[in-house]
């Protein structure tokens, strides 16, 4: 039957244990969330940041928050200022930091308070290999991430970096809640499919939220 009112509501679906993804959960403020990247791209751009092992990495990073999170020759850190422009980083604004507590508190994660946020930038072919988010100091909190644009596979695996991996599409919208027992899963993103999407062109986005310090 033609349904003029097919948008639908956010769902949940669990992953793991605890972990969560809330379906189109940030669909209606992605606009605002867009324009918001592109106001924090302006004073710190994103960069095809090089790891400790000399690799220029596929995905395009820049932060905003107190902290911020990036590699260079030295190692991977969260620091206050942005190596590339020797800036702060911009200030978390108001829309991310609420939407992070909120959703973290939906998952069940109550007092969630980022203050860290790593913006990824996709482009077609561009992934991130499995790797655990372990440079926080409080591995109680957990981290919320936000999928904006073209969509993505998502592999979430074990303990280990050779466990079986189940693989899921992250969409426009999607917000992923993770912490609690499987907060030190591997975790990755296969390589970027070519596409155009409405809001983002060619590329996909992925916001995820931190507590770097206690
Ligand atoms: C991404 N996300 O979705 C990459 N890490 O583009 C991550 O690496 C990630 O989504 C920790 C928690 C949630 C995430
Ligand atoms: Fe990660």
């Amino acid at each position: 039957m033609l349904d003029l009112f097919s948008e639908e509501a956010p769902w949940s679906e669990p992953l793991a244990e605890g972990a969560v993804i809330l379906r189109r959960r940030a669909r209606d403020e992605a606009n605002t969330l867009m324009a918001l990247v592109t106001e924090i791209a302006a004073k710190n751009p994103f960069y095809h940041r090089i790891t400790p092992g000399g690799h220029r990495m596929s995905v395009a990073m820049t932060n905003c928050g107190d902290f911020g999170w990036s590699t260079d020759s030295r190692g991977y850190q969260y620091s206050e200022r942005d190596s590339m422009t020797g800036h702060r980083w911009p200030g978390m604004p108001e829309l991310f930091r609420q939407m992070a507590t909120i959703c973290a508190a939906e998952a069940g994660f109550t007092h969630f308070t980022p203050d860290a946020c790593l913006i990824n930038r996709y482009e077609p072919g561009a992934k991130l290999t499995l790797h655990q988010d372990k440079d926080e100091q409080d591995l109680t909190q957990p981290i919320v991430s936000v999928s904006l644009g073209l969509p993505a596979v998502f592999q979430f695996g074990g303990f280990e970096r050779g466990d079986a991996t189940q693989r899921v599409l992250l969409e426009h919208g999607d917000i992923v809640v993770w912490g609690g027992p499987s907060r030190l899963c591997y975790h990755g993103i296969l390589p970027l499919k070519p596409g155009l999407h409405p809001l983002t062109g060619a590329f996909r986005y992925n916001l995820t939220f931190r507590r770097a310090f206690r």
